[in-house]
C-alpha cells in the first residue's frame, strides 16, 4: 500500500516542471554573488516582500537565526508567542548562536496581541535584559496555521517600533496566510524590519529560504550566512526550483486549504479525535487523541500501519499538513483509511 504521507508540507518531491527548471538553469558561484539564478530569486522575493533585498539561505531555521541573530546582542530578550518554531524547534539556537533570552508569551492560536506585546516590554533599567525584538509567525505552525489579522500585525508593529524594539516575521507559510487572507506577502512584510519565508514548505521546492529586509540587514545576514556555513556555491540549481515554485504552486494552496478543512471536518466525525473544524484556516490540521489509553505516539503507529504517516505534535495530538503531493482523492483515501485505523 502507499502511504500518504501528511507529517509535513516539507515532504513534497519536486514536479517533472520543477526538475527541469533546475537542471536547466544557468548557474555561478553564489558566495562571489555570481550566481544569476540566485540573485534573480532573490530580487523577485524582495520585490514580493517590498524589502530593499533578500537573501538566500538552505533553511528556514537559517534564515530566521540570521535575520535574528543581525539585530541581537548576547543579554537581549526576544518578544514571543511561547509555542513559536524559533523556540521550540530550532535547537535552542536563540539562545545558543546569539545568547538571547526568551520572552515566550501564551498566544491566542500562536497570535500575540498587541497590548500583551506592550505588556512584556521592559521598562529601560539596569535590572532587565533589553527587550529588543518582536518575533511573530504567520502562519502559526504549533497555532494550528493561523493566520494574522493584518490590522493586529500592523499594531503589534507599531508598539515594537514606538518602544524601540524591531519586529521579525517568520513567514515559512506566509504564502498560505496570502493564499487565505487574499492581501500581497508584501502587505504582512510592510510593518516588519526583517522577514524570512520558506520556498520548500507549501510552495513544494526541495530546498530553500530566504531573508529579507533592508540593505544593511542583509549584508548583516551575509555575512552570518558564511560564519554558519550557509554560503552554498552553484545555487541556482535550487533557486530555480524555488522560482518554479513561486510562478506555478502559489495559486493552488488553496486547494491544501480546503483539503484540510474537509479533513478535519471528516476527522471530528471520529470518536477517538477532537478536532476544532473552526480553527482550520491553512493547511494544518490537528487532533486530540481521545480514545482511552492511547496517546499521539500509538494513534501515529495504528494510522501508519493503515498507510497514513501523521506527525506527533506532542504526547497528546497529531499533526496533519495537506500538500501538494496529497490531492483531493487522496485525503479521501486518507480519511477511510484513518477511520479504519482508529476503529481497529
Ligand atoms: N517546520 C517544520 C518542523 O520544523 C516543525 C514543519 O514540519 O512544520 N518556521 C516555521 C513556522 C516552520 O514551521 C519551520 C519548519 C521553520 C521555520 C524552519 O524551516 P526549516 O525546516 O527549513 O529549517
Amino acid at each position: 500500500m502507499d502511504l500518504i504521507d501528511l507529517r509535513s508540507d516539507t515532504v513534497t518531491r519536486p514536479t517533472p516542471g520543477m526538475r527541469r527548471a533546475m537542471a536547466e538553469a544557468e548557474v555561478g558561484d553564489d558566495v562571489y554573488g555570481e550566481d544569476p539564478t540566485v540573485n534573480r530569486l532573490q530580487d523577485t522575493v524582495a520585490a514580493l516582500l517590498g524589502q530593499e533585498a533578500a537573501l538566500f539561505v538552505p533553511t528556514g531555521t537559517m534564515a530566521n537565526q540570521i535575520a535574528m541573530g543581525a539585530q541581537l546582542s548576547p543579554g537581549d530578550e526576544v518578544v514571543c508567542d511561547q509555542g513559536c518554531h524559533a523556540v521550540n524547534y530550532e535547537g535552542g539556537a536563540l539562545a545558543a548562536l546569539w545568547g538571547a533570552q526568551i520572552r515566550g508569551l501564551p498566544g491566542r492560536r500562536g497570535l500575540l496581541d498587541p497590548a500583551q506585546v506592550e505588556e512584556a516590554i521592559r521598562p529601560a533599567n539596569d535590572h532587565h535584559p533589553r527587550s529588543r525584538l518582536v518575533e511573530i509567525e504567520n502562519t502559526h505552525n504549533r497555532g494550528g496555521g493561523t493566520v494574522y489579522p493584518i490590522e493586529t500585525v500592523a499594531a503589534i508593529a507599531k508598539v515594537a517600533h514606538r518602544r524601540g524594539l524591531r519586529l521579525h516575521l517568520d513567514g515559512a507559510r506566509l504564502w498560505n496566510a496570502c493564499a487565505k487572507s487574499g492581501l500581497a506577502p508584501s502587505a504582512y512584510a510592510a510593518h516588519a524590519d526583517s522577514v524570512s519565508v520558506c520556498l520548500s514548505k507549501g510552495l513544494g521546492a526541495p530546498a530553500g529560504s530566504l531573508v529579507a529586509g533592508d540593505r544593511s540587514l542583509v549584508a548583516d545576514a551575509r555575512r552570518l550566512r558564511k560564519r554558519l556555513g550557509g554560503g552554498m556555491r552553484q545555487a541556482g540549481v535550487l533557486a530555480a526550483a524555488g522560482l518554479y515554485a513561486l510562478e506555478n504552486h502559489r495559486e493552488r494552496l488553496a486547494e491544501d486549504h480546503e483539503n484540510a478543512r474537509r479533513l478535519a471536518a471528516a476527522l471530528a466525525e471520529l470518536p477517538a479525535l477532537q478536532v476544532e473544524v473552526d480553527a482550520v484556516e491553512t493547511n494544518l490540521v490537528f487532533a486530540e487523541v481521545r480514545r482511552e489509553g492511547w496517546d499521539a505516539a500509538r494513534a501515529a503507529a495504528a494510522l501508519r500501519e493503515h498507510g497514513v504517516l501523521a506527525g506527533e505534535a506532542d504526547s497528546r495530538r497529531l499533526r496533519f499538513v495537506t500538500h501538494l503531493d496529497v490531492p483531493a482523492a487522496a485525503i479521501t483515501a486518507a480519511i477511510d483509511r484513518i477511520a479504519a485505523a482508529l476503529r481497529s
